[in-house]
């Protein structure tokens, strides 16, 4: 937005039509800066410090982030799909996909759950836990849904 000395007497010198002109073209550049000035003041949920969405279809768990600090930390479950899942937040060192026991997800170190009545079809819920740092998986454990491919990883640092 800078401009040269001279540039700015011409647009006094041609009157307050042309100055406000020059003046709003000289504003506008200076209220976007570089950057996401846009996404800072939006109010989707995603942007809050602490809050993972967690979107559940078949038979996928997409997480809009894949770590979160230490605290609290709110999962804003949906489920988006077309029959019921759940949401099993799992501490373990081994990866999301490495839990299978038998025909299920084994469930040692479960730290919360959010089951499949509370995630019925289109329902959306918040499952807010106090995490500490590591490794944890986060799963549906309905009847074969761990196994079509219902987890993902996510860390605590
Ligand atoms: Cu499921």
């Amino acid at each position: 937005m800078r401009r040269p000395y001279g540039f700015s007497l011409l647009c006094l010198a041609l009157g307050a039509t042309v100055m406000s002109g020059c003046g709003s073209d000289a504003s506008s550049s200076a209220a976007v800066p570089p950057g996401t000035s846009a996404e800072t003041g939006a109010t989707t949920a995603g942007s809050t410090p602490g809050t993972v969405q967690v979107a559940l279809t078949e038979y996928k768990i997409a997480a809009s982030a894949a770590t979160a600090p230490a605290g609290r930390v709110t999962f804003d479950a949906s489920n988006d799909g077309v029959i019921p899942h759940e949401l099993v937040v799992v501490k373990t060192d081994a990866t999301a996909a490495g839990l299978l026991k038998g025909s299920k997800a084994d469930e040692t170190g479960n730290v919360g759950e959010l089951d499949e009545r509370a995630l019925a079809v289109k329902a959306t819920k918040t499952l807010t836990l106090d995490l500490k740092p590591g490794h944890y998986a986060l799963i549906c454990n309905l009847p074969g849904h761990y196994q079509g491919g219902m987890h993902t990883d996510f860390t605590v640092t």
